[in-house]
């Protein structure tokens, strides 16, 4: 009886094999009689054996810069993310220059990383470093800003709608100006792909009668966009009714610069900026700023997310969008506390 039991395991084992056998490139000879000696639980399926875990990843960040609060609180989601999921994370800050990202890029290559993540600082110029990336079969995650190369040479682009952040910047534009008037406009960061599409986006949107009549960059920083505005002010005075800022730490740099100048900001000259920062919370509540459209910047758990389901092989979406609201001073005071960033 227990004979003939051990003989049917083995024939049914013997089956199996042969069956798994056909699929493989080159059939082996049946291991059958060895696992059917013990009554052992069936192995792992080798997919679900490879499967690696968080602690198992090891990721290179190239960021790109510290020059905005967004910037400071997208790191601390990256770098605390990691901390909590127990990733491995080399992290670098190219100080917003290019060649610092890609070289931090072709050091992460050299140290093997199963994963790059990367907010390129401009749109262009990335073919080449993310060709050895994908050359040394390393994925590329655009995390925050895209890459103008062709769509093989990254996974997965996760970061927000910059066009649409700049509709609803022209939109709330037409309702703070019914009338129209003239504006200034600080630009981020000269080539960036949320400076070319908040430009662009908001074009779409702002009524005939609000008339740009300059635009500069202020480079993403508070510095920068103190020193455009003055300089702005200096050219057109009392002139200038509107400012659009694509962020927020230029909208506040150029508040500095309006009070100096002996104007006041959110009423002599109304302010829409971008970001959604802490910062321009406290701006709305003082009556300084009168609208910032949100640019989410705590990408940390989608992206790790998306790393590892691209180690595993499973498959993720081209674009992951992030959700993203508008804020108005009636409401700041409230909502500031809950504010995470
Ligand atoms: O709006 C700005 C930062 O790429 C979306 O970069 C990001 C932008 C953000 O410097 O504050």
């Amino acid at each position: 009886m227990k004979g003939s039991k051990v003989l049917l395991v083995v024939v049914v084992l013997a089956l199996l094999a042969a069956l798994v056998g056909c699929a493989a490139p080159a059939p082996a000879p049946a291991p059958a009689a060895e696992p059917a000696a013990g009554d052992q639980p069936a192995p792992a399926a080798p997919a679900e054996q490879a499967k690696k875990t968080y602690k198992d990843l090891v990721v290179g960040y190239a960021q790109l810069g510290a020059e905005s609060e967004w910037r400071t609180a997208n790191t601390a989601s990256i770098q605390e993310t990691a901390k909590e999921l127990g990733v491995t994370l080399k992290f670098s800050d190219a100080q917003q220059k290019q060649e610092n990202q890609i070289k931090a890029i072709r050091s992460f290559i050299a140290q093997k990383v199963d994963v790059i993540g990367v907010p390129p600082v401009v749109e262009t110029g990335w073919e080449t470093v993310f060709k050895e990336a994908k050359d040394a079969g390393i994925p590329i995650i655009l995390v925050d800003r895209r890459a103008d190369v062709p769509e093989d040479l990254y996974v997965s682009y996760l970061g927000s709608d910059f066009v649409e952040e700049g509709r609803k910047a022209g939109l709330e534009m037409n309702k703070l100006m019914p009338d129209g008037g003239k504006i200034v406009e600080l630009v981020g960061t000269v080539g960036s792909a949320p400076a070319n599409d908040r430009y662009s986006g908001f074009r779409e949107k702002v009524n005939p009668n609000v008339e740009i009549i300059d635009s500069q960059s202020g480079d993403f920083t508070r510095a920068k966009g103190k020193e455009v505005m003055e300089a702005f002010l200096k050219k057109y005075g009392a002139d200038i009714k509107g400012l659009y800022a694509h962020n927020d730490d230029m909208a506040l740099g150029a508040i500095q610069a309006i009070e100096e100048f002996g104007l006041k900001p959110g009423t002599d000259i109304k302010i829409v900026s971008i970001d959604a920062v802490r910062g321009a919370f406290q701006a709305m509540i003082d009556g300084k700023l009168n609208v910032t459209v949100e640019c989410n910047p705590l990408l940390g758990p989608q992206f790790y997310d998306l790393a590892l389901k691209v180690v595993n092989g499973e498959e993720v979406p081209k674009w992951l969008p992030s959700a993203e609201s508008v804020y108005y001073p009636d409401n700041a005071a409230e909502v500031l506390p809950q504010r995470q960033y």
